[in-house]
Order: C-alpha cells, then sequence, then structure tokens
C-alpha cells in the first residue's frame, strides 16, 4: 500500500552536512519526496512528538539536542514507505546499526543518531499532520513509478 513518512533531519545531520547524502539514500531508493521543510523546533512541539519518552530521563536532553539548530522535516512516499524507511534508518544507537544504513554509516550515538523516522502508519499519519499543513505535501507524479513497483 502508498504510505506516506515522516523524516526528520536532526540537527546533528545539518551540523555534519549531511542533509544531501541522507535525502540522496532516499531518492535512489525510488523513495518520493512529497514534501520537504527547514524548521526550529520548539519545546512544545517536541512535548508531542516525543510524548512517549516524557518520563525518560533522557527526555530533556533530546528535546534540548533537536533544539540545537534547526531540522529539515520529510514528507516521503512509498509503496510500505514506512517500514522502508525505518530499515534504510536501522536501529536506534548508531553504534549497533548495520554498515549500510543511514545511523550505521554516520553515527556513533543513540541520541545523534541523524534522522527521526515515524514508527508505524499510524503514528506517520498523525506526525505528519503535526509538521506540515496539507498544501506543503504534493502529489505529483513520479514517472518512474511503474518501473519501481513493476
Ligand atoms: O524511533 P527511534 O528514533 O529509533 O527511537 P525512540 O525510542 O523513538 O527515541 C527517540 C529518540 O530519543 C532517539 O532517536 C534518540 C533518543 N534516545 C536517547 O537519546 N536515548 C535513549 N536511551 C533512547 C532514545
Ligand atoms: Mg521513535
Amino acid at each position: 500500500m502508498i504510505e506516506r513518512t515522516l523524516v526528520i533531519l536532526k540537527p546533528s545531520a545539518l551540523q555534519r552536512g549531511l542533509v544531501g547524502e541522507v535525502t540522496h539514500r532516499f531518492e535512489r531508493k525510488g523513495l518520493r519526496l512529497a514534501g520537504m521543510k527547514m524548521m526550529q523546533l520548539t519545546d512544545h512541539l517536541l512535548d508531542e512528538h516525543y510524548a512517549h519518552l516524557i518520563n525518560k530521563p533522557f527526555f530533556q536532553r533530546v528535546k534540548d539536542s533537536m533544539m540545537a539548530a534547526p531540522v529539515i522535516a520529510c514528507c516521503i512516499e512509498g509503496v510500505d514507505a514506512v517500514q522502508t524507511v525505518r530499515t534504510l534508518a536501522g536501529p536506534t544507537n548508531g553504534r549497533l546499526a548495520a554498515p549500510g544504513t543511514i545511523r550505521g554509516d554516520y553515527s556513533m550515538s543513540v541520541q545523534e543518531n541523524i534522522i527521526h523516522t515515524s514508527d508505524s502508519p499510524e503514528n506517520a499519519a498523525v506526525e505528519l499532520t503535526r509538521f506540515f499543513k496539507p498544501e506543503e505535501m504534493f502529489a505529483y507524479k513520479q514517472v518512474a513509478f511503474d518501473y519501481l513497483y513493476a
């Protein structure tokens, strides 16, 4: 099923000059970029985005890290996009993530693990609504679509 998912290139990705390399991985895989914007995240937005971490001792530290510089929010679309993007990202801990994954290739950290990716289709829908207005996500035709999914 065609899905949309939220990817956030974290402040560390911008500081380390990895925006092009990371977005290139989604493009070359065949996923379609439906939305993309630079944002400064706020405490309020992160309270919602990381609500599942609110009782963790590292909650404030993670939020501070996400506000340390702007981020790039991306809406990425494709068949099974939520799981496919999670697979490209690799597991949370960059030191344990396999080579070839984004976190495995670019991260030595749990916190500074380069990208956020939605973890289920249900959460992706909620997160995309939180980060994008409807008119900021675009439904243009991907000309290679039939070749990608044949
Ligand atoms: O979905 P994912 O990003 O892989 O992990 P989450 O469990 O949702 O945690 C969100 C975010 O919090 C993670 O990307 C880094 C940070 N974090 C941390 O700094 N220390 C932990 N022990 C767990 C998560
Ligand atoms: Mg998560």
